[in-house]
């Protein structure tokens, strides 16, 4: 067991969640801080909302929609309902107890409190010792440009669009005048290892490692720094991972997700039912069961990378 390291993991959404769920398990508080995608954030209806570090703080909280993997268990709709009274289309579906959430964290940044501490008094609230961490404080929402319906704004995408629309580029806007903040700084110098969670390399890493200076930071030194394949078998577990690769002119395989975090890691964890795929990597790679579908499987999972970790340093 890692019995003293500070471990930084690196997650999108939903499934980020489960492996951050899993280490959260293992490693005390001041073994592991999380470092989330903002990227997705956006103000719908005047609240700011920020469904990655929603989805992480639930799913660390115990309260998250075990159907959904974000939003809250036994959550309603009221309030999506009677804005169909005036004749809105409430695309994106903002259940009544997580409506507090954005309310909460809205007055807070009008109050000019940065996301970072407003994150931390969230977190408290559902209970979680762990810090959980955005990016970056400043907006910097992921574009997509699709062939169909122009440039959309990323949860236009996912959500309203259902990630059907042809994707030709992902971007992030504004990134180039964000700059890391404080407290990420604080828990990369003191990282003695970095993993990258199952999430989604374009949409969901890449704005992270984009924030400036982020891939120096990660790169700085020789500590572990490893990656877990969102592919498995040619396909994503969930999600539009493996139709933007293809769309992107990828090959739909866990060695073309490791070729694209580069000198980002040296490590690569594929799932089991990959490793006689014959592909070559540039990095070590462990090959374990990666399918993270109930709680027990998260810690495993988790436990299977810490080990690894500590093996490779
Ligand atoms: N995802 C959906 O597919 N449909 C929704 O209506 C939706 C609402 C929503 C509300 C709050 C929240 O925190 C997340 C929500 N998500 C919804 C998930 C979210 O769009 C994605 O999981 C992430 O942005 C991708 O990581």
């Amino acid at each position: 067991m890692i019995s003293d390291k500070h471990i930084v993991l690196l997650v999108g959404g939903v499934g980020g969640a489960k492996l951050a769920y899993g280490m959260a398990k293992i490693l005390p508080a001041e073994q592991l801080t999380i470092i989330v995608n903002t990227g997705d954030d956006f103000w719908h209806y005047g609240l700011r909302i920020c469904p990655d570090l929603d989805t992480i703080t639930y799913t660390l909280g115990g309260v998250v929609d075990p159907h959904n993997g974000w939003g809250l268990a036994g959550d309603t709709r009221q309030t999506m309902k009677s804005l169909k009274h005036f004749g809105a289309d409430p695309w994106f579906g903002l259940g009544d107890r997580d409506l507090a959430t954005h309310l909460f964290r809205t007055q807070l940044w009008h109050e000019k409190i940065s996301l970072t501490q407003i994150t931390q008094q969230i977190t408290e609230a559902f209970g979680i010792k762990h810090t959980i961490l955005p990016m970056t404080d400043a907006p910097v929402p992921t574009l997509v440009e699709t062939i169909e319906r122009g440039t959309l704004g990323f949860q236009e995408y996912f959500v309203k669009y259902r990630w059907q629309p042809t994707v030709t580029h992902i971007y992030s806007a504004g990134i180039e005048q964000t700059t890391i903040s404080p407290q990420v700084q604080e828990a990369l110098n003191r990282a003695d290892a970095i993993v990258i969670g199952p999430s989604n390399p374009w949409l969901s890493i890449n704005p992270i490692l984009s924030v400036p200076g982020m891939r120096a930071m990660i790169e700085k030194g020789d500590k572990p720094r490893i990656a877990m394949t969102p592919i498995i078998a040619g396909n994503a577990v969930k999600g539009p991972t493996a139709k933007i690769m293809r769309e992107l002119g990828y090959k739909v395989t866990a060695h073309t997700v490791c070729e694209f975090y580069g000198s980002s890691i040296n490590g690569f964890i594929i799932d089991e039912c990959d490793k006689d795929l014959g592909e070559i990597f540039s990095t070590p790679t462990l090959a374990i069961d990666t399918l993270m579908d109930t709680n027990e499987k998260r810690v495993q999972v988790a436990r299977e990378t810490l080990n690894w970790i500590k093996e490779i340093r």
